[in-house]
């Protein structure tokens, strides 16, 4: 049939176009034991994913296929959920230790598989024992999945950033085991794992379009932002029917919101958890879940209290959602691995000499 094979070229790249727009997307994680500096005055031991916290970003496409091979580096049993995923036909990958699959001791590994059907702002996390390793151990990352048809509203945004919200326990952050007990009181809250001042100005510039995606991952929030108003557009990922304006936004633990800004107002305008001691370290104001906005236009006073500050530009994962597709690693959110206590050395006897 020789016009078959003079056909056939422009058959196989007519498939191949058409299955260029899901693809499949493998990547390597690990869980690791790390310390994490939070706040001035807090170390938390954690259990990062690839030895960060947040875990790295996930950015794909709606349709994908994705594929992760986990690795437990730690001496406790974890798992992922993915947190959002439909999992049509797929439960087994749902990452719930004792109802879709066994916990991933230590030293062994999982592949997760899943269609990434569901798009916008989704999330992973650990799901053995939450209270502890999803609650105060760091087990929390973002993933996001790009819509096939963005709204109107998407398409004008310019500038994309994630804020993950936290809280933490200074009285067991340093033990392994402990914590997420009922009536449990967290003295610390950061954002991207981090507590202000140690969180990072956000920078932009007049005529920027904003899009936070905000991850309320492991405390009750109400996100307040200074003026401005924010419009909301999405809930966990889906597009809300009726868009609504905003200045304060509460989230409950797990919920996300995707809020677009208009950034019409250059200043330096503080956004913050409204929820009072939030903004506290240990009950020291100002501290946690606290950042700045900075626009580039304004030039900052000598007794700006970041006057000084560099500034990281992908702290908000910016630079990174830029990137197009992939797992992106972030150097700020990583632990230092523990230090080992030294046994104490015997006294030598002091000789004459
Ligand atoms: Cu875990």
């Amino acid at each position: 049939m020789p016009q078959l094979s003079y056909m056939l070229p422009t058959i196989l790249l007519a498939f191949a176009a058409s299955i260029a727009q899901a693809e499949l997307r493998s990547f390597d994680m690990t869980i690791e034991e790390v310390d994490l500096e939070v706040a001035p005055g807090l170390t938390a031991k954690v259990w990062g994913y690839n030895g960060q916290v947040p875990g790295p970003l996930i950015h794909v496409r709606e349709g994908d296929e994705v594929e992760v091979n986990l690795f437990n580096n730690t001496t406790l049993s974890h798992t992922i959920h993915w947190h959002g995923q439909y999992m049509t036909n797929n439960w087994r990958n749902d990452g719930v230790p004792d109802i879709t699959q066994k916990a991933i001791e230590p030293g062994e590994s999982f592949t997760y598989k899943f269609i990434a059907e569901k798009p916008g702002s989704l999330w992973y996390h650990c799901h053995v024992n939450v209270p502890e390793h999803l609650g105060v151990r760091g087990m929390w990352g973002p993933i996001v999945v790009d819509p096939k048809k963005p709204t109107a509203l998407e398409k004008k945004v310019t500038k994309d950033a994630i804020l993950m919200f936290s809280g933490w326990n200074s009285e067991v952050a340093n033990t392994y085991g402990k914590g997420g007990h009922p009536g449990e009181v967290l003295d610390y809250f950061s954002i991207n794992g981090k507590s202000f001042p140690l969180t990072e100005p956000l920078r932009v510039k007049k005529g920027d379009v904003l899009r936070l995606r905000l991850y309320a991952a492991g405390n009750n929030v109400a996100f307040h932002t200074h003026g401005h108003d924010m419009l909301v557009t999405h809930k966990d990922g889906l597009p809300l029917p009726e868009p609504y304006h905003a200045d304060v936004v509460p989230l409950l633990q797990g919920e996300r919101l995707d809020v677009i800004i208009e950034m019409n107002n250059p200043g330096l305008w503080i956004n913050h958890d409204h929820i009072e001691h939030h903004v506290s370290n240990s009950g020291k104001a100002p501290g946690g879940a606290v950042l700045i906005i900075e626009y580039d236009e304004i030039e900052k006073p000598d007794w700006y209290v970041w006057k000084d500050k560099p500034g990281n530009p992908d702290f908000y994962l910016t630079e990174s959602l830029s990137k197009g597709y992939g797992l992106f690693n972030t150097e700020a959110f990583k632990g230092k691995a523990p230090v080992v206590e030294e046994k104490p050395r015997r006294r030598k006897k002091k000789s004459q000499n």
